[in-house]
């Protein structure tokens, strides 16, 4: 399979500068050697082209944080760059979408995680997806709920239509139905979004069913949730799925994740299902922050995952 790789350097959506640097930093660890292991062929697109945050608000180098363009307010404004996440989502979602239609695999390289905004909206253009969320939080708020502005905390509530996204109401995506839709690693999860998802109907693999029943079963349980009825998945893998120790360059880190071990067994049994029934349709890699990083190690974390999703064994 030809694997097409996009990167979104997209920092606009998080809470601190770096993340744009992600897809470099991911390349430059050997994605590519590290997919031609596992017996793909990757064509690289290069990078969405977009202003960085400076241009657009000059207030935004500040070190701690991107600063919020609009107020305190509880509708859009609440959203910091929303325009400009809008756009830069609707090219990638084209891009996506195009690359279905290739016939070819695409892999977004993020970027913060508002980046799964478009990549999930151009799966799902042309069939009916469901998702595996590997992530440490939930991504559920929408403008109205979120306690930070920040679009990285929020694509999982634009791609099922929840709340008033602005322009960016094309994003909401009609065919990702929350029963498709399976978390796992979750760990912090804001006080709103945790009845949100109590009340939904996706299905949620904490850290804790990760103690109790091991990586294995609940990736295999988390599959069978985002197959069910669909034509493929899209698999989000946010970097901070993994325990700091193992990913510390991450803008959101939280305590008691994943071991770098786990991680590989999640990822090869999305692969091992993909060898059986031809799951997998898209992925995105986000949230890797070269600034906040030891020695490019997350980044070549998410290049060996990457490899491990798409078929590579240590025999
Ligand atoms: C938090 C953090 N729930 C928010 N979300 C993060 O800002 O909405 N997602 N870090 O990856
Ligand atoms: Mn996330
Ligand atoms: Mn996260
Ligand atoms: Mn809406």
């Amino acid at each position: 399979a030809t694997v097409r790789i996009i990167g979104a350097p997209m920092d606009y959506g998080a809470n601190r500068r770096g993340v744009d640097m992600g897809p470099s930093a991911i390349r430059y660890a050997g994605l590519a050697d590290e997919l031609e292991r596992a017996s793909v062929a990757p064509v690289d697109d290069g990078d969405l082209s977009m202003p960085r945050a400076e241009e657009i608000d000059p207030d935004a180098d500040d070190a701690t944080g991107l600063e919020s363009t609009g107020g305190e307010s509880a509708g859009v404004e609440n959203a910091k760059f929303l325009p400009e996440i809008e756009s830069v989502n609707a090219r990638l979602a084209d891009r996506v979408a195009e690359t279905l239609a290739d016939g070819e695999f695409p892999l977004v390289l993020g970027g913060d995680h508002s980046v799964a905004i478009g990549s999930l909206h151009g799966s799902a253009r042309d069939a009916d997806v469901g998702a595996i969320w590997f992530d440490a939080h939930a991504d559920l708020n929408t403008p109205e709920t979120s306690p930070s502005g920040n679009v990285h905390g929020m694509p999982l509530g634009a791609a099922l239509g929840r709340g008033v996204f602005g322009d960016m109401d094309w994003a909401h995506s009609p065919r990702l139905r929350e029963e498709s839709v399976a978390y796992v690693g979750l760990r912090s999860i804001d006080e709103r979004e945790r009845e949100l998802v109590r009340e939904s109907e996706m299905t949620a693999f904490t850290m804790s069913d990760i103690d109790q029943r091991g990586m294995t079963a609940v990736v295999e349980d988390a599959l069978a949730v985002a197959t069910d009825g669909t034509d493929g998945i899209h698999v989000s893998l946010d970097l901070d799925m993994i325990d700091p120790k193992a990913a510390p360059g991450v803008g959101t880190p939280v305590r008691g994740g994943v071991t770098y071990r786990e991680a590989h067994a999640a990822l090869e049994a999305v692969s091992r299902r993909h060898d059986r029934d031809g799951i997998l349709r898209s992925m995105d890699v986000v949230e890797v922050n070269p600034i906040l990083d030891e020695a490019n190690e997350t980044a070549a974390l998410a290049a060996e995952l990457t490899a491990s999703a798409f078929g590579k064994r240590i025999l």
